[in-house]
């Protein structure tokens, strides 16, 4: 998988669409207000246009199709804070800059899926689209980070057409089933990013709740084949 700096290093895009560029910058100061809000406009009509082919996807199952592979949609835009907190964890200058070209999941976009086998459906539907660039995908569901954490979670840029100009916006999609998205929001609340002193032995407490959801997932998937879903 190609690295994502190598590819949001080099934004312009080849083609028809000479007027696309990444996100305008003004000045790199972080404390401009106006500039910063600019921008969160930009990623937000990102977070729309995405959400509005998600929300396609969704109806068209709904209509068409005998089930729906998609339980939910949420979409978030990360306030200030969270980013600079992540921006002083990676030692990243506090510059609106380094903000763009290093901190992907501005605009950030979770989707909900009964089945693993839904997860890559839909991954895989979103990233066919011919406006639609994948960058980077970490599968954190054949991978599980340490703690038990599983999730997809793709960074793909769009066009974003306004009234005389385009931009690229990065948005980070977490896809995961609902037993993952039980793990991840009940351990999100009791422990992460919180400066809570958790004990080994809770850790692998937690770690055995992700491998009972991990568990419950892997039954249900294997029901829903003997059953022809
Ligand atoms: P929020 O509030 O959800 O936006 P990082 O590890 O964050 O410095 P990177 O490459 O962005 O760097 O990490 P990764 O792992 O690809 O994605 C980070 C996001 O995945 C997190 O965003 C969470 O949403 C989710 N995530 C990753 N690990 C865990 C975990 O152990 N538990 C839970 N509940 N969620 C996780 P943010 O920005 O950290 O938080």
């Amino acid at each position: 998988m190609t690295e994502i700096c190598d590819i949001l290093d080099n934004c312009s895009v080849e083609g028809e669409v000479e007027q696309v560029t990444f996100l305008p910058q003004i000045n790199d100061q972080m404390d401009d207000k106006a500039q910063f809000e600019r921008l969160m406009f930009f990623y937000e009509a990102g977070i729309r246009q995405m959400t509005t082919k998600l929300e396609i996807l969704d109806r068209e199952f709904q209509h068409g199709k005998d089930r729906n592979p998609i339980e939910n949609i949420k979409g978030r835009l990360k306030s200030l804070e969270s980013i600079e907190k992540k921006m002083e964890k990676r030692g990243l200058p506090m510059t609106i800059s380094s903000m763009v070209n290093n901190i992907y999941d501005i605009a950030g976009i979770r989707v909900i899926c009964p089945f693993i086998t839904d997860v890559y459906q839909i991954a895989q539907m979103l990233i066919s689209q011919t406006d639609v660039e994948l960058v980077q995908m970490k599968d954190y569901i054949r991978n599980p980070k340490e703690n038990g954490y599983r999730s997809l979670h793709l960074i793909v840029k769009i066009t974003v057409f306004f009234s005389d100009t385009a931009h690229q916006v990065p948005i980070e999609i977490q896809l995961r089933t609902i037993a993952m998205n039980f793990w991840a929001s009940t351990e999100h609340q009791l422990r992460y990013k919180k400066d809570k002193e958790f004990t080994p032995e809770m850790h692998k407490r937690l770690k055995t709740c992700a491998e009972l959801m991990a568990d419950a997932d892997y039954q249900m998937q294997k029901l829903a084949e003997e059953i022809h879903f």
